[in-house]
Protein backbone atom coordinates (compact mmCIF):
# COMPACT_ATOMS: atom_id res chain seq x y z
CA UNK A 1 0.00 0.00 0.00
CA UNK A 2 2.86 2.55 1.15
CA UNK A 3 4.55 2.10 -2.29
CA UNK A 4 1.57 2.34 -4.15
CA UNK A 5 0.61 5.89 -2.75
CA UNK A 6 4.48 6.52 -2.82
CA UNK A 7 4.08 6.24 -6.80
CA UNK A 8 0.44 7.83 -6.98
CA UNK A 9 2.44 11.09 -5.20
CA UNK A 10 5.42 10.66 -7.81
CA UNK A 11 3.62 10.63 -10.38
CA UNK A 12 1.65 13.86 -9.07
CA UNK A 13 4.76 15.38 -9.20
CA UNK A 14 5.92 14.60 -12.15
CA UNK A 15 3.30 15.70 -13.97
CA UNK A 16 3.13 19.34 -12.29
CA UNK A 17 6.85 19.23 -13.26
CA UNK A 18 5.33 18.37 -16.94
CA UNK A 19 7.38 15.42 -17.08
CA UNK A 20 4.89 12.30 -17.36
CA UNK A 21 3.51 12.45 -20.41
CA UNK A 22 0.11 11.85 -21.63
CA UNK A 23 -0.86 7.91 -21.53
CA UNK A 24 2.30 7.44 -19.18
CA UNK A 25 2.69 5.57 -15.52
CA UNK A 26 6.03 5.59 -13.59
CA UNK A 27 7.88 2.63 -13.03
CA UNK A 28 10.92 2.34 -10.55
CA UNK A 29 12.26 -0.73 -12.40
CA UNK A 30 13.53 -0.89 -15.76
CA UNK A 31 11.79 -3.46 -17.96
CA UNK A 32 13.31 -5.25 -20.63
CA UNK A 33 12.03 -5.35 -24.39
CA UNK A 34 13.04 -6.11 -27.35
CA UNK A 35 12.25 -8.65 -30.24
CA UNK A 36 13.93 -11.76 -30.61
CA UNK A 37 17.34 -12.78 -28.49
CA UNK A 38 19.94 -11.12 -26.93
CA UNK A 39 23.38 -11.33 -28.69
CA UNK A 40 26.42 -12.83 -27.01
CA UNK A 41 29.17 -10.26 -28.16
CA UNK A 42 33.23 -10.94 -28.57
CA UNK A 43 34.66 -7.01 -27.72
CA UNK A 44 37.59 -8.43 -30.08
CA UNK A 45 35.61 -8.72 -33.26
CA UNK A 46 32.86 -5.98 -32.57
CA UNK A 47 33.22 -3.19 -35.09
CA UNK A 48 30.67 0.55 -35.51
CA UNK A 49 30.73 0.76 -38.43
CA UNK A 50 29.48 4.54 -40.00
CA UNK A 51 28.38 4.90 -43.89
CA UNK A 52 25.98 6.05 -46.24
CA UNK A 53 26.14 10.01 -46.72
CA UNK A 54 29.93 10.47 -45.09
CA UNK A 55 32.57 11.90 -46.62
CA UNK A 56 34.23 8.32 -46.15
CA UNK A 57 32.83 5.60 -44.45
CA UNK A 58 34.35 4.57 -40.94
CA UNK A 59 34.85 0.97 -38.94
CA UNK A 60 35.81 1.63 -35.66
CA UNK A 61 36.93 -1.31 -33.22
CA UNK A 62 35.79 -1.20 -29.70
CA UNK A 63 38.99 -0.02 -28.19
CA UNK A 64 39.00 2.85 -31.04
CA UNK A 65 35.54 3.46 -29.94
CA UNK A 66 35.89 3.65 -26.20
CA UNK A 67 39.10 6.30 -27.10
CA UNK A 68 36.69 8.81 -27.70
CA UNK A 69 35.64 10.75 -24.78
CA UNK A 70 32.70 10.08 -22.66
CA UNK A 71 29.62 12.53 -21.72
CA UNK A 72 27.19 11.44 -18.66
CA UNK A 73 23.64 12.34 -19.51
CA UNK A 74 20.26 12.21 -17.24
CA UNK A 75 17.32 11.30 -18.81
CA UNK A 76 13.95 10.42 -18.30
CA UNK A 77 12.90 7.40 -20.31
CA UNK A 78 9.34 7.17 -21.73
CA UNK A 79 8.20 3.79 -23.73
CA UNK A 80 5.30 3.25 -26.20
CA UNK A 81 4.13 0.62 -23.90
CA UNK A 82 2.71 3.19 -21.52
CA UNK A 83 5.75 3.13 -18.98
CA UNK A 84 8.35 5.76 -17.73
CA UNK A 85 11.67 5.94 -15.59
CA UNK A 86 12.34 8.95 -14.26
CA UNK A 87 16.21 10.11 -13.81
CA UNK A 88 18.25 7.21 -15.45
CA UNK A 89 22.12 8.32 -16.26
CA UNK A 90 23.94 7.05 -19.12
CA UNK A 91 27.05 7.48 -19.60
CA UNK A 92 28.36 6.92 -23.47
CA UNK A 93 29.59 9.21 -26.78
CA UNK A 94 27.41 11.72 -28.10
CA UNK A 95 27.43 11.33 -32.40
CA UNK A 96 27.81 15.14 -32.19
CA UNK A 97 31.24 15.05 -30.20
CA UNK A 98 32.47 11.94 -32.41
CA UNK A 99 32.22 14.62 -35.33
CA UNK A 100 33.43 17.61 -33.40
CA UNK A 101 36.67 14.66 -32.65
CA UNK A 102 36.74 14.38 -36.81
CA UNK A 103 35.76 10.37 -36.24
CA UNK A 104 34.13 11.21 -39.41
CA UNK A 105 32.15 13.76 -41.05
CA UNK A 106 28.58 13.97 -42.44
CA UNK A 107 27.92 15.08 -45.99
CA UNK A 108 25.34 18.08 -46.01
CA UNK A 109 22.76 15.86 -47.78
CA UNK A 110 22.96 13.48 -44.47
CA UNK A 111 19.25 14.36 -43.35
CA UNK A 112 18.43 11.10 -41.47
CA UNK A 113 19.84 8.23 -39.56
CA UNK A 114 19.58 4.30 -39.68
CA UNK A 115 20.52 2.64 -36.39
CA UNK A 116 21.64 -0.79 -36.92
CA UNK A 117 21.95 -3.77 -34.66
CA UNK A 118 22.78 -7.24 -34.49
CA UNK A 119 20.36 -9.26 -35.97
CA UNK A 120 19.50 -6.52 -38.86
CA UNK A 121 17.40 -4.89 -36.26
CA UNK A 122 16.74 -1.11 -37.29
CA UNK A 123 15.19 2.51 -36.22
CA UNK A 124 15.52 5.74 -37.78
CA UNK A 125 16.01 8.80 -36.64
CA UNK A 126 15.87 12.03 -37.88
CA UNK A 127 19.88 13.67 -38.13
CA UNK A 128 19.08 16.53 -35.41
CA UNK A 129 17.67 14.26 -33.04
CA UNK A 130 20.38 12.16 -33.22
CA UNK A 131 22.87 15.43 -32.74
CA UNK A 132 20.73 15.99 -30.19
CA UNK A 133 22.02 16.37 -26.71
CA UNK A 134 19.03 13.86 -25.77
CA UNK A 135 20.34 10.95 -27.61
CA UNK A 136 23.59 8.96 -26.75
CA UNK A 137 25.85 5.94 -27.85
CA UNK A 138 25.77 4.29 -24.41
CA UNK A 139 27.73 1.94 -22.70
CA UNK A 140 26.95 2.48 -19.19
CA UNK A 141 23.57 2.75 -17.17
CA UNK A 142 23.89 4.32 -13.65
CA UNK A 143 27.76 3.44 -13.50
CA UNK A 144 27.74 -0.16 -14.63
CA UNK A 145 28.57 -0.99 -18.01
CA UNK A 146 25.47 -2.43 -19.73
CA UNK A 147 23.88 -5.60 -19.15
CA UNK A 148 23.29 -8.04 -22.05
CA UNK A 149 18.92 -7.37 -21.90
CA UNK A 150 19.64 -3.65 -22.32
CA UNK A 151 21.99 -3.89 -25.23
CA UNK A 152 25.44 -4.49 -23.79
CA UNK A 153 28.00 -3.39 -25.14
CA UNK A 154 26.55 -0.62 -27.04
CA UNK A 155 23.25 1.07 -27.66
CA UNK A 156 21.16 4.29 -28.75
CA UNK A 157 19.56 6.28 -25.90
CA UNK A 158 16.98 8.58 -26.21
CA UNK A 159 15.07 9.97 -23.67
CA UNK A 160 13.68 13.54 -22.10
CA UNK A 161 16.05 16.42 -20.23
CA UNK A 162 14.18 17.77 -18.16
CA UNK A 163 13.67 21.68 -18.76
CA UNK A 164 14.79 21.34 -22.54
CA UNK A 165 11.74 21.52 -24.06
CA UNK A 166 13.44 22.67 -26.96
CA UNK A 167 14.38 18.98 -27.73
CA UNK A 168 12.19 16.77 -29.71
CA UNK A 169 11.90 13.26 -27.43
CA UNK A 170 11.12 10.08 -29.13
CA UNK A 171 9.86 7.45 -27.27
CA UNK A 172 12.59 4.41 -25.81
CA UNK A 173 12.29 2.17 -29.04
CA UNK A 174 13.69 4.92 -30.65
CA UNK A 175 17.38 3.47 -29.41
CA UNK A 176 18.86 0.53 -30.76
CA UNK A 177 20.36 -2.04 -28.41
CA UNK A 178 23.18 -3.81 -29.41
CA UNK A 179 24.23 -1.45 -31.60
CA UNK A 180 26.62 -2.12 -34.87
CA UNK A 181 26.39 0.58 -37.30
CA UNK A 182 25.11 4.18 -38.22
CA UNK A 183 23.68 4.65 -41.72
CA UNK A 184 23.23 8.09 -42.42
CA UNK A 185 20.27 8.80 -45.26
CA UNK A 186 18.85 11.08 -47.66
CA UNK A 187 15.80 10.17 -47.21
CA UNK A 188 13.75 8.60 -44.36
CA UNK A 189 13.72 4.87 -44.37
CA UNK A 190 11.44 3.22 -41.77
CA UNK A 191 12.94 0.75 -39.50
CA UNK A 192 11.86 -2.61 -37.63
CA UNK A 193 9.17 -1.71 -35.70
CA UNK A 194 7.97 1.50 -37.70
CA UNK A 195 7.44 -1.03 -40.40
CA UNK A 196 5.49 -2.82 -38.36
CA UNK A 197 3.10 0.20 -37.57
CA UNK A 198 4.36 1.91 -34.91
CA UNK A 199 4.92 5.95 -35.58
CA UNK A 200 7.71 7.70 -37.40
CA UNK A 201 8.37 10.52 -35.19
CA UNK A 202 7.27 8.71 -31.89
CA UNK A 203 6.99 11.90 -30.05
CA UNK A 204 5.96 11.24 -26.48
CA UNK A 205 4.07 14.17 -26.09
CA UNK A 206 2.09 13.94 -29.04
CA UNK A 207 1.28 10.58 -28.31
CA UNK A 208 2.63 9.22 -31.44
CA UNK A 209 2.70 5.52 -30.31
CA UNK A 210 1.09 4.02 -33.66
CA UNK A 211 1.66 5.30 -36.90
N1 LIG B 1 18.24 -4.21 -31.11
C1 LIG B 1 17.03 -3.86 -30.63
N2 LIG B 1 16.92 -2.69 -29.97
C2 LIG B 1 15.72 -2.31 -29.48
C3 LIG B 1 14.57 -3.11 -29.66
C4 LIG B 1 14.71 -4.33 -30.37
O1 LIG B 1 13.75 -5.10 -30.59
N3 LIG B 1 15.96 -4.68 -30.83
N4 LIG B 1 13.37 -2.71 -29.15
C5 LIG B 1 13.21 -1.30 -28.79
C6 LIG B 1 12.08 -1.14 -27.91
S1 LIG B 1 10.57 -1.50 -28.56
C7 LIG B 1 12.20 -0.62 -26.63
S2 LIG B 1 10.84 -0.20 -25.73
C8 LIG B 1 13.54 -0.41 -26.01
C9 LIG B 1 13.57 -1.05 -24.65
O2 LIG B 1 14.80 -0.87 -24.03
P1 LIG B 1 15.07 -1.63 -22.67
O3 LIG B 1 14.87 -3.10 -22.90
O4 LIG B 1 16.44 -1.27 -22.26
O5 LIG B 1 14.02 -1.12 -21.68
O6 LIG B 1 14.57 -0.96 -26.81
C10 LIG B 1 14.46 -0.66 -28.19
N5 LIG B 1 15.65 -1.12 -28.85
MO1 LIG C 1 8.95 -0.83 -27.11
Amino acid sequence: MFNLFNRRDEEERARTENRLPPGQALTTKFPVLHYGPVPTVNLETWTLRIWGEVEKEVTLTWEEFNRLPKTRVRMDLHCVTRWSKLDTEWEGVSVRSMIEQGVFKPLPTARYVMQHAEYGFTVNLPLEVVLADNFLLATHYNGEPLTPDHGYPLRGVVGYIPNRPDLKTPYLWKGAKWLRGLEFMKHDRPGFWEEAGYHNEADIWKEQRFG
